[in-house]
């Protein structure tokens, strides 16, 4: 094999080794824990209101019950990222970009039986996935590889429909967009759930959001990159939700938790200020 055969490297710069290294060595409480709950595995914040028993009974166990609630939020961001990717069947084929531990693509599979590729550049992730996939006896239809979103290795016009969860804001979107339009079929649904920073307050970001790129060594777009990164890809949107109201919840059960991480406070300060906002944009490819 010469020079010019050698596949590319997965992880194409230090910037993307640096991002695989935290999530190969991640294994925070306020992940695992709420795992455990169901055996579901989330990388994503929760939507919805806080049930209020939680806050009841007895206080020995007031912490279980808060941890079962975190769960239950972010199994329900999963269900609505789901319920956007619009009419799939069994034959169809699904592309989870930025798989985690698999949770979402999961849940995909729960809902229409299809077949799913999760992609991470986290080696670790990519192992818990698959091993997951096999231990819920779905490894004939849901797949896990070490591969990189901007250079997915997938056959032009692949797949029906391709999601992020909370995973944009670690590319660039021209590029990403470019290559999920490549490998989405005429007429795919795109669907993403983002945090992103509120172009109205200015064209750089808020302490609150620099904290947060900062903690997770990410890069928040502007909402407008968005919308612009599509519309040079042929991904027109139909459905845009702010989710922010619907977030904070979450992130104040969060602050008061057991598995509080300490970025609790720079995204409360965010979304309460206006400067950062969590958004769900599903779009079709044109
Ligand atoms: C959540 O993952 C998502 C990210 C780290 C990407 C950043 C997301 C934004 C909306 C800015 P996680 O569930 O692993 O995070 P945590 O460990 O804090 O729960
Ligand atoms: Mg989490």
């Amino acid at each position: 094999m010469t020079m010019l055969d050698a596949p590319a490297p997965v992880l194409a710069t230090k910037y993307q080794q640096s991002v695989a290294d935290y999530w190969n060595k991640e294994k925070d409480p306020v992940n695992l824990r709420l795992g455990d709950v169901s055996g579901t595995y989330h990388h994503h914040y929760g939507i919805g209101d806080v049930d209020g028993s939680v806050f009841e009974g007895p206080e020995a166990t007031r912490d279980e019950r808060t941890i079962r609630e975190m769960h239950r939020l972010e199994a329900a961001q999963a269900d609505f990222l789901v319920d956007q990717l619009g009419a799939l069947a069994a034959e169809d084929r699904i592309l989870d970009a930025g798989s985690g531990r698999g949770g979402t693509s999961f849940v995909a599979n729960l809902r229409f039986g299809c077949q799913v590729d999760g992609i991470s550049i986290s080696e670790e992730q990519v192992k818990f996935a698959n091993n997951q996939a096999r231990e819920r006896g779905v490894a004939d239809k849901v797949a896990f590889h070490f591969r990189n979103m901007l250079d997915n290795g997938f056959a032009d016009a692949t797949f029906r429909a391709i999601w992020n969860n909370e995973s944009t804001m670690y590319v660039d979107l021209h590029k990403l967009f470019a290559e999920h339009a490549r490998v989405l079929a005429p007429g795919g649904r795109y669907v993403t759930i983002t945090g992103c920073y509120n172009d109205v307050h200015g064209r750089q970001p808020s302490r609150a959001v620099s904290q947060i790129d900062a903690h997770y060594i990410c890069d928040i777009h502007p909402r407008s990159e968005y919308f612009a990164a599509m519309a040079a890809n042929n991904l027109v949107p139909i459905s845009v939700v702010d989710l922010t109201a619907a977030t904070i919840p979450y992130w104040e059960l969060r602050a008061g938790s057991s598995v509080a991480t300490g970025i609790e406070s720079p995204f409360l300060t965010g979304y309460q200020e206006g400067s950062f906002q969590y958004l769900m944009i599903a779009a079709d490819k044109v």
